[in-house]
């Protein structure tokens, strides 16, 4: 039966999927990360900008640029940033030497301004001095198409160790990152131990962000940065003990730091103010600094936590309060793992991935799938779902918030999020949230 004019197709449940002034559904769902064909073209870790007009993201073995290809034969992606409002998009890992790059980039971050986007490569040619064989962290330059390459020591050179995981402020100008690097601050107490750095563009100095309460660096590494808007604070993970007093729980934590007053304070904690009874990581701070997602696997930091899975929180940092995101309609944690949150600028929205079927009252069946929690009410919003409201037919990934909140970026393997979609490879989608 080729039913559409029958009218008795019983339909499956769907999503409460958001409707127009008509009363029509919204076309939530638009492809990013498209070909010169205006086909799927492949991305992935997408990054969007606060307005959500720009956003970077990585892609590999399909034709996005005229006249560049990222061949699939490469080891690893390149980085692009699209422009969604005129529908172009440009090549933001530019090699300065050869018509490919030597290796592929990794953790493609946009700056809120959508003007910087930085990333990690291990390719040789991005920057003409880059002789250290390592992995180093770069930023492109919309507006003048330049890339430069940030980690560098006090005498101007490449670091001597891997640079990685860059994220950017808002005007591009402060850029964290962690490096196993002796020599980007003279003096490295703990060797190869990968430590992290904030890089001031303007001054050109590095200052390290994870100090001991010795005065050195903590003992174990320090990793997974991410900085507020102003530069100001810059969170990040670390199974060190020596950060702050009382971290007595033999797990990694989540921390912030705040530049000005040189304070290091654990996020990941019980309402008791304990450090949590798991380990802690991925933490990202909003864009104003006032609250900080992250993921864990601590079951005592709100009450009620018995999935014995890890689940998502947000840390309210002016109250130290920390709550539940990845939570299901009862307001418990969902039946499976969530993971890598990241808040909107005022901190009001928070996306995350999660493989649990029980945060929305739609069947969400076993994918990965992107939802959007609403700090003021508690609710989940289901993202990653076809326009009739229906599952995916794969996995969701990597999701990113614009700072406005209008717009959640995410990759997935599904096709039938949007038009164009493809199973061949990840892209990158658009989700209208508001
Ligand atoms: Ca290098
Ligand atoms: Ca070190
Ligand atoms: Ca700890
Ligand atoms: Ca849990």
């Amino acid at each position: 039966m080729l039913g559409l004019a029958t009218g008795a197709i019983v339909a499956p449940a769907t999503a409460a999927v958001p409707t127009g002034p008509d009363g029509q559904p919204l076309d939530t769902i638009r492809l990013v990360s498209q070909n010169l064909r205006g086909k799927a073209g492949s991305g992935d870790q997408p990054s969007a900008s606060d307005n959500a007009r720009w956003v970077a993201y990585d892609s590999q073995g399909e034709s996005l640029v005229e006249g560049s290809v990222c061949p699939a034969g490469l080891n690893g992606p390149c980085a692009y940033l699209t422009d969604r409002r005129t529908k172009t998009t440009m090549l933001a890992s530019p090699p300065v030497t050869g018509d490919q790059l030597t290796y592929g980039v990794d953790d493609v971050t946009i700056s809120a301004n959508g003007r910087v986007v930085v990333y990690a490569s291990f390719a040789d040619n991005l920057a003409v001095d880059d002789d250290n064989g390592d992995w180093d962290v770069f930023a492109f330059d919309r507006t003048t198409g330049a890339v430069e390459l940030l980690s560098r020591n006090p005498a101007g050179e490449p670091a001597n160790g891997d640079s990685f995981d860059p994220d950017v402020s808002r005007d591009g100008r402060y850029v964290v990152y962690h490096s196993s690097a002796r020599d980007l601050v003279p003096g490295d107490p703990n060797g190869p131990v990968k430590d992290v750095f904030l890089l001031d563009r303007e001054a050109g100095t590095t200052s390290v962000i994870n100090l001991s309460l010795d005065g050195g660096r903590s003992a174990l590494e320090s990793t997974a940065a991410s900085i507020s808007d102003d530069g100001q604070f810059v969170t990040f993970q670390s199974e060190s003990s020596d950060l702050v007093e009382g971290d007595d729980n033999a797990s990694g934590d989540v921390f912030v730091h705040e530049v000005a007053t040189g304070q290091t304070e654990l996020l990941s904690r019980t309402a008791g103010g304990d450090p949590g009874n798991g380990d802690s990581f991925g933490a990202m701070i909003s864009g104003d600094g006032s609250a900080v997602a992250f993921g864990s696997a601590a079951s005592d930091l709100v009450a009620g936590d018995a999935n014995g899975d890890s689940d998502v929180f947000v840390a309210d940092r002016a109250s130290g309060a920390v709550t539940l995101v990845s939570r299901t309609p009862a307001g418990v944690p969902g039946d499976w793992f969530s993971l890598t949150a990241q808040p909107s600028r005022d901190g009001s929205l928070i996306t995350f991935v999660s493989a649990a079927a029980d945060l929305v009252e739609q069947e969400t069946h076993s994918y990965v799938d992107v939802y959007v929690f609403e700090r003021a009410t508690g609710d989940v919003t289901w993202v990653s779902h076809t326009p009739d409201g229906l599952p995916p037919n794969g996995q969701s990934w990597r999701p990113t918030i614009s700072g406005d909140g209008s717009f959640v970026m995410f990759a997935s393997i599904a096709n039938n999020l949007a038009r164009d979609g493809s199973r061949r490879h990840y892209n990158v989608y658009a989700y209208r949230v508001s």
